[in-house]
């Protein structure tokens, strides 16, 4: 997420700072293969904002209002201007939001940010189809600072700086710094403002909810489809390697690790400085595990049409091999 600097003097709705979060409490029952063809799963939903949703508290100066800053909500995914038909679903499912697009970069915004809508479909939607790990994290701390504005604490000098506190600290891989949140409570004429155990009381309120041990298939799906991909490498020997792999931050590494237990197969790799890799290029694991799951849970976006090729070539190499070593089936 961008974050811009503090300058508080200047016009009024300058976007000022954003950040990042993540909740649930009751889950929806573990789904089955739907032959409802095209319609997005409501866990696939929730596995994309995994993979490409964020939860912000943005803050911007407004000088006609008392406390000077405004305290906005937002639920992002974004997505490849190829794939904009899943965010229209989206946001069809969630009766609201706006699409925006970067012309430079073709990459699509789905940016859910009134509050009523966020209260009324979105999070009743992550409380039955949670988000997982630092997502979940991120998640939870929007969920108490909407409450907040529900209850318009925002205009109290109590509250303001408890949720300027938490949108600091909502998403830890953000570039919100201690030291930003400082210069803005003391902006804001907070100079004393002491958060206390705010932050850590939390912490352990949600502690709960972060485990990733309730995986439903189409969950999976739904982070495959906004952080996978489907590709062939060359290895030695002149072989070529068809693969499936899901890159994550480091901080949901754990995801990674329950969907490697979820499929039995595969391997994880880190990738230095910041993220964690998950691999599978066993052909038989390929054949027998990973093309079954996703021809029973689908891709949405244009990566369904990477998988069908990879089906394709990893049918074609099998053949290959079949005839290769005369007749023996690669188990
Ligand atoms: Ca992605």
């Amino acid at each position: 997420m961008r974050l811009e600097g503090i300058n508080f003097s200047a016009v009024p709705q300058t976007r000022l700072f954003s950040s990042s979060n993540n909740i649930a409490t009751t889950s929806a029952p573990y789904s089955t293969p739907s032959n409802s063809g095209t319609q997005l799963n409501p866990f696939h939903i929730s596995g994309f904002t995994q993979s490409d949703g964020s939860f912000h508290i943005s803050l911007y100066k407004d000088s006609s209002l008392r406390h000077k800053i405004r305290v906005v909500p937002v639920f992002i995914i974004t997505q490849d201007g190829v794939s904009k038909a899943v965010l229209q679903e989206i946001m069809q499912y969630f009766k609201g939001g706006h699409l925006n697009v970067d012309k430079r970069t073709n990459a699509y915004n789905l940016r859910i940010n009134s509050l009523s809508l966020i209260l009324n479909t979105v999070l009743p939607h992550f409380a039955s189809y949670p988000v997982m790990s630092a997502k979940y994290r991120s998640f939870f701390m929007f969920k108490r600072v909407v409450i907040m504005l529900k209850n318009k604490e925002h205009l109290t000098r109590q509250g303001l700086p408890r949720i300027i506190a938490i949108a600091y600290s909502m998403n830890t891989a953000s570039t919100r710094t201690p030291e930003r949140k400082q210069e803005i409570l003391k902006s804001l004429g907070f100079d004393n403002y002491d958060e206390g155990n705010l932050i850590s009381s939390l912490e352990k309120e949600m502690q709960s909810g972060l485990n990733c041990d309730r995986l439903d298939p189409y969950f999976i799906s739904g982070v495959a489809d906004g952080d996978s991909s489907f590709y062939v490498s060359l290895k030695g020997n002149n072989r070529i390697v068809p693969a499936f792999t899901i890159i994550q931050h480091k901080e949901s590494k754990d995801l990674l690790c329950a969907i490697q237990s979820y499929f039995k197969c595969g391997a994880l790799y880190e990738i230095k400085p910041n993220y964690v890799r998950f691999v599978v290029e066993d052909i038989s694991s390929l054949i027998n595990i990973i093309i079954p799951h996703f021809e029973s849970y689908p891709l949405h976006t244009i990566k369904r049409e990477k998988f069908s090729f990879s089906v394709r070539f990893v049918d074609s190499s099998v053949r290959n091999s079949i005839i290769l070593s005369l007749g023996v089936r690669p188990s």
